[in-house]
């Protein structure tokens, strides 16, 4: 499951990094909102560090939601590792507990059990015992008190107030379910053409579903939520879907690399403990992650 979600997140990033490039100077870097059901050491958690550290994109905030994690979990999670990180200073706000649809939760194991199931066996917070808080989350995690805390401020007021804040300018990287980004145009329809693009982390067009046979977990999650971000006129927006992401392995051999080069990194062993168990083992190693440098372009698909 694990290489699975990874293979996810990979080709988001180079293409992430893709649309960003050019003759960026650094007074302008490209500002980035990532909008996360948030892991650890994990898909997300790469994903916001390497925006975070990246030296042409500001990483203007983190919005949390629940998908793959309860809200909580991610809010916790996305704290600890950017204190871990060196990157303090970016701003998270946690958002929406559930998909819009009521009693959403309820139905999933109903859900799937007529519909299939994809290949992919983890069903997040789906599955997972909901914390009664993200301090909870995070004592129950690292055994001690949080340093950082969430901006006081929900996810869907920080997406609209950071929009409206820089009109045209912001690039949201949508790596998790749509809700928070949903909410906030509902609420906020101005908002629609101040945004300069998404970039998805969603959907399965011409392959299987990972969810079930033909669903994607983040779309498949909060399926309102998603059809009206991607039916909103926002100027440009790139999906991509199961058929970028899964041709991109990240390799047992990627991993030891990695893992040697942190070092006694505080990271290092949140790493370890992501990728530690028979999942990697059977499933990461697959074709080279080399992949991701050569992923075909027409999948990059415009709606
Ligand atoms: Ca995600």
């Amino acid at each position: 499951m694990n290489a699975v979600r990874l293979q996810c997140l990979l080709p988001l990033l180079l293409a992430l990094l893709c649309v960003m490039a050019g003759p960026v100077q650094a007074a302008e870097r490209e500002k980035v909102l990532l909008d996360s059901d948030m892991v650890e050491a994990f898909d997300d958690g790469f994903a916001m560090l390497l925006l975070a550290k990246s030296p042409n994109i500001e990483l203007v905030g983190v919005t949390t939601l629940s998908g793959n994690s309860w809200v909580e979990q991610g809010t916790a999670w996305a704290l600890r590792q950017l204190e871990d990180a060196g990157c303090a200073s970016v701003p998270v706000a946690a958002g929406l507990e559930y998909p819009l649809r009521p009693n959403r939760h309820e139905l999933f194991a109903l859900e799937r059990k007529f519909l299939g199931r994809g290949h992919d066996l983890w069903t997040g917070s789906f599955g997972l015992e909901k914390p009664a808080s993200w301090q909870a989350a995070y004592e129950k995690a690292y055994g001690c008190k949080p340093k950082l805390k969430p901006v006081d401020k929900h996810a869907v007021n920080f997406i609209i107030d950071t929009i409206r804040a820089n009109p045209g300018k912001i690039t949201i990287a949508a790596i998790g379910p749509c809700g928070n980004l949903a909410m906030a145009i509902r609420m906020a329809p101005d908002i629609v053409p101040l945004i300069k693009r998404v970039v998805y982390m969603g959907g399965a067009f011409f392959q299987p579903g990972n969810t079930t046979p033909a669903a994607e977990f983040n779309w498949y999650f909060d399926p309102e939520a998603a059809r009206i971000v991607v039916r909103s006129p926002i100027k440009e927006q790139i999906v991509l879907g199961l058929d970028v992401c899964e041709n991109v392995i990240f390799k047992r051999e990627h991993y030891d690399r990695l893992v040697k080069s942190m070092g006694n990194h505080p990271m290092s062993k949140m790493l370890r403990n992501s990728f530690a168990g028979q999942s990697f083992e059977k499933i990461l190693i697959l074709p080279s992650m080399s992949g991701m440098c050569s992923f075909p372009r027409s999948l990059l698909i415009p709606v």
